[in-house]
C-alpha cells in the first residue's frame, strides 16, 4: 500500500452534468476534511462509511462549489485505500478549483492510470482485469466494449490458466519418462496431448490478431478530384452530416477524420480535400494534407464521378500508386453514366454507388470488409484483446509447444524435448502475470487517462 495520498479530475475535461474530483489514499479522508464544510459541522472522518454527504468546498474561507462528498473507506473501494469523491457541479473550472484545493492541502496529482495501478498493486483486480478497463474505457465500437468485458470477466486469464495447467501435467509426466526412456511409448501418449495444446494456441493468437484490429481500427482515405462526392460519401459512412457538401469544387479545404463502425471494427475515415491543380494557397495546404493522409491509411478510396466524363485528373489519380491497396468508387450511379471505360489502373477493384441517395452503400461496406478484415467479420468469440507484450508471450508459448512437436518426430531425446515444453510452460506463466516486468506495468497504466 502506498503511503502518498492521490486526486485527480476523475470525469471528461469539459463541459458536463457534473465533475469528480477522486482522492485515494491514507490521508484522503483528513484532507477531505480540510476543504470540507458540511452545513451540520459532520467531519468525513466521523461518518460512517459508503456515504454521501451534501456541503461545500472552501478555501481560506470561500466557498469554490457546492458538493456532495461520498466517503468509502478501504478495503471496499477501486483501489482498496480510503478514497473520498466531490461530485462538483459541471465545468472544467469548478472541478479544477476544488482540485487545486486538495492538492493545497497534501495531496499529490495522480499520474495516469494511478488509481488503476493501486487496484492492482492492492490485489483488488488482475492485471488482466486492469487491462480490461482499459479496454473498456477506450473502446471504439460495440464489440470492442463486449470483447473488452468478456476479458474483465476473466476469460482470457481462465483460458491461460487452463493451458498452464495441461501443460504441467503433461511436463510431470515427461519427467517420470525420463528416468525410463522409451521414447516410443512417450511419444504415443504424449504427442495427442500436446497437439490439443498448440491447437488452443494457435487459436488465441489468430483471435488475437483479429483483436488487434478491433483495438487498434483501421484507416480508410478517400481521394478523388473536387465535386466527385467524397464528403457525401463519409456523411453516408457516418450517417450524421459531418462534412460540408455543396455542388461547389473545392467544398473541402482540410482533412476531416472520423471513426464509423465497420464491420465491428473501428475505421478512421479521412475525407480529403480534391485533389486538382490548386487555384490558391489555401487549397495547396489541402492537397498536401490530402497525400499526408495516404501515407498512414490502410486503404484508399479513389472516387470518380460517374455521370461526367473522365477527365485527366481523373486518369492521373487512377494510375498513381498509394502505396496502399485503392478501390474505385464510382459515384452518382443514380444519374445516366457519362463516364465511359474507366481503365482499371493500380486499382484493385471497382464499386457503384450513389453516395446521395444511399444505394449501394452495403456493397461498398462489405467490400471494406472483405479487402480489410479478409471478409471475416469478427465477433465476440472470435476476437481477444491483447497487448502486444501478451501477443509476444503467447507465440512464444506456440513456438515452444511447436518445437516439443518438431522434438517428438524427429525422435529427440526426453530431456530435450522437455526443455521445449518448459520454454512454453515459463511463457504461460508470464502470460498469466507472474513477474511482470516494470516497464510493462508502466506500459499498461500509461494507457490509461489521470483520473482512472
Ligand atoms: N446526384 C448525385 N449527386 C451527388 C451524389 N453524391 C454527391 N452528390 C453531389 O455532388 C456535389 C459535391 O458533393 P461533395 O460531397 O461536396 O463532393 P466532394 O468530393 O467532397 O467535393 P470537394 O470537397 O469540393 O472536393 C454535391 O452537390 C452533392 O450533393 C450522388 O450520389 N448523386
Ligand atoms: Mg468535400
Amino acid at each position: 500500500m502506498s503511503g502518498e495520498t492521490i486526486a485527480a479530475i476523475s470525469t471528461p475535461i469539459g463541459e458536463g452534468g457534473i465533475g469528480i474530483v477522486r482522492l485515494s489514499g491514507p490521508a484522503a479522508v483528513d484532507i477531505a476534511d480540510l476543504v470540507f464544510l458540511s452545513p451540520k459541522g459532520l467531519r468525513l472522518a466521523d461518518a460512517q462509511t459508503h456515504t454521501i454527504h451534501y456541503g461545500h468546498v472552501v478555501e481560506d474561507g470561500r466557498r469554490i462549489d457546492e458538493v456532495l462528498a461520498s466517503l468509502m473507506r478501504a478495503p471496499r473501494t477501486y483501489t482498496r485505500e480510503d478514497v473520498v469523491e466531490f461530485g462538483c457541479h459541471g465545468g472544467i473550472v469548478a472541478a479544477r478549483a476544488v482540485l487545486d484545493a486538495v492538492l493545497a492541502r497534501g495531496a499529490r496529482l495522480a499520474e495516469r492510470g494511478e488509481f488503476t495501478k493501486r487496484a492492482y498493486l492492492n490485489g483488488r483486480l488482475s492485471l488482466d482485469q486492469a487491462q480490461a478497463v482499459a479496454d473498456i474505457v477506450h473502446a471504439q465500437t460495440r464489440l470492442g466494449l463486449e470483447a473488452a468485458v468478456d476479458r474483465l470477466g476473466g476469460r482470457f486469464s481462465q483460458q491461460v490458466a487452463a493451458l498452464r495447467a495441461d501443460l504441467a501435467a503433461i511436463l510431470a509426466d515427461l519427467e517420470v519418462e525420463i528416468d525410463f526412456p522409451d521414447l516410443e511409448v512417450i511419444v504415443e501418449e504424449l504427442r495427442p496431448r500436446v497437439e490439443a495444446v498448440e491447437a488452443r494456441a494457435v487459436d488465441l493468437l489468430a483471435r488475437s490478431e483479429r483483436g488487434a484490429l478491433v483495438r487498434e481500427g483501421l484507416t480508410v482515405a478517400i481521394l478523388g478530384r473536387p465535386n466527385v462526392g467524397k464528403s457525401t460519401l463519409l456523411n453516408a459512412l457516418l450517417a450524421e452530416e459531418r462534412s460540408i457538401v455543396t455542388p461547389i469544387p473545392g467544398t473541402t479545404r482540410d482533412t476531416v477524420e472520423e471513426v464509423a463502425a465497420i464491420g465491428g471494427v473501428p475505421v478512421r475515415l479521412i475525407d480529403t480535400a480534391g485533389l486538382r491543380v490548386p487555384t490558391d494557397p489555401i487549397e495547396a495546404e489541402g492537397v498536401r494534407r490530402t497525400k499526408e493522409a495516404t501515407k498512414r491509411s490502410d486503404l484508399v478510396l479513389l472516387m470518380l464521378d460517374r455521370s461526367e466524363p473522365l477527365t485527366d485528373e481523373d486518369r492521373a489519380l487512377i494510375a498513381t500508386d498509394w502505396g496502399v491497396p485503392a478501390l474505385l468508387v464510382l459515384n452518382k450511379s443514380d444519374l445516366a453514366p457519362r463516364i465511359g471505360d474507366v481503365p482499371r489502373g493500380t486499382s484493385i477493384g471497382r464499386v457503384e454507388i450513389a453516395a446521395k441517395e444511399g444505394q449501394n452503400l452495403a456493397a461498398l461496406s462489405d467490400r471494406l470488409v472483405e479487402l480489410l478484415l479478409g471478409g471475416e467479420l469478427p465477433s465476440r468469440n472470435t476476437i481477444l484483446l491483447l497487448d502486444t507484450w501478451e501477443r509476444d508471450l503467447l507465440r512464444r508459448l506456440r513456438d515452444g509447444v511447436t518445437r516439443t512437436l518438431d522434438g517428438m518426430r524427429e525422435g529427440r531425446t526426453p530431456d530435450m524435448i522437455a526443455e521445449e515444453l518448459r520454454s512454453a510452460y515459463a511463457a504461460s506463466g508470464a502470460l498469466q502475470g507472474v513477474d511482470v516486468a516494470e516497464s510493462i506495468l508502466d506500459a499498461i497504466f500509461a494507457r490509461f487517462c489521470v483520473g482512472k
